[in-house]
């Protein structure tokens, strides 16, 4: 059982979120809990202020530390004191798949939502073990994050998905992007479904959409190359695109580069 402690002052955010979808499938199944704290809970007025101005000033609140030390104060007391604290902030390092990984065999974990302009570095020094920003855009504060990295874990405690949708499956977990898919019809708007996914050759159905997943991957993720598991006959087809278009391979991913297709 993986136990996740939000500390926000927008608790109302998780209410409907984690009774939904996966989550929701992972805390029915006893493999996640969710426990949403309010920092206001612990502020010491009667205006339950958890933010405060800036020393040396400057636009934007800061979030003040007691409130957030006397919730920690009371997971502790209850014997919650969480494995990991980890403040959710654009400063962190950007999560990845194998910090999802790590993370969902915790037993205990608690997550930060910073509002405001940011927290006092008191908090940063005394409590939390790790820093992390879930991309390079900005957010109005840490709950979507947080709501982000609880899907990502839910999905991988065990059980909680089918062998279908299986974990290992997943495009991140294999190293590459997914090729295209297709259902029903098999011709649609004048569009037909390849030839190869109807001819029921299984190893030739592997063998072309392995193809179509390394061929998406060199055009769009040309960084995920690199940490994916390849064998002969993938470097073969690999060597085979940069052969046909030449000035694509070895460059990586620049800003504006555009995908297949186009007009
Ligand atoms: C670096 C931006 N800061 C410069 C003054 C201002 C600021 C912007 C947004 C400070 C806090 C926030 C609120 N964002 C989060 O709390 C946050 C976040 C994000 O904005 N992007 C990606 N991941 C995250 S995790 C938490």
């Amino acid at each position: 059982m993986l136990e996740v402690t939000v500390l926000t002052a927008f608790p109302r955010l998780f209410v409907a979120t984690v009774d939904e979808g996966m989550i929701r499938v992972a805390r029915e199944k006893a493999r996640l809990a969710v426990h949403v704290v309010d920092l206001r809970d612990y502020s010491d007025d009667a205006h339950r202020t958890v933010d405060d101005y800036p020393y040396g000033g400057g636009a934007g609140m800061v979030l003040k530390p007691e409130p957030v030390y006397r919730a920690v104060e009371a997971l502790r007391a209850q014997g919650r004191a969480p494995e990991e604290f980890i403040h959710l902030t654009p400063q962190g390092r950007t999560y990845t798949q194998a910090d999802a990984q790590a993370l969902s065999e915790r037993g205990s974990i608690a997550l930060l939502c910073g509002r405001y302009k940011g927290v006092d570095e008191r908090i940063v020094e005394g409590l939390v073990t790790r820093e992390i920003s879930i991309g390079d855009y900005v957010l109005s504060g840490g709950e979507f994050a947080a709501l982000v990295i609880i899907d990502s874990l839910a999905r991988l405690l065990p059980g909680v998905l089918g062998t279908f949708d299986s974990a290992e499956s997943d495009s991140f977990a294999s190293g590459l992007l997914d090729g295209a898919y297709y259902t029903r019809p098999e011709e649609y708007a004048g569009r037909r479904v390849p030839a190869v996914l109807l001819s029921g050759h299984h190893e030739e159905i592997r063998r072309y959409r392995r193809r179509e997943a390394l061929e998406r991957t060199w055009r769009r993720r040309p960084d995920l190359l690199r940490g994916a598991s390849m064998d002969d006959e993938d470097r073969a087809y690999l060597a085979e695109l940069a052969r046909r278009e030449p000035g694509r391979s070895g460059g990586g991913k620049a800003a504006g580069d555009s995908d297949e297709g186009g007009s």
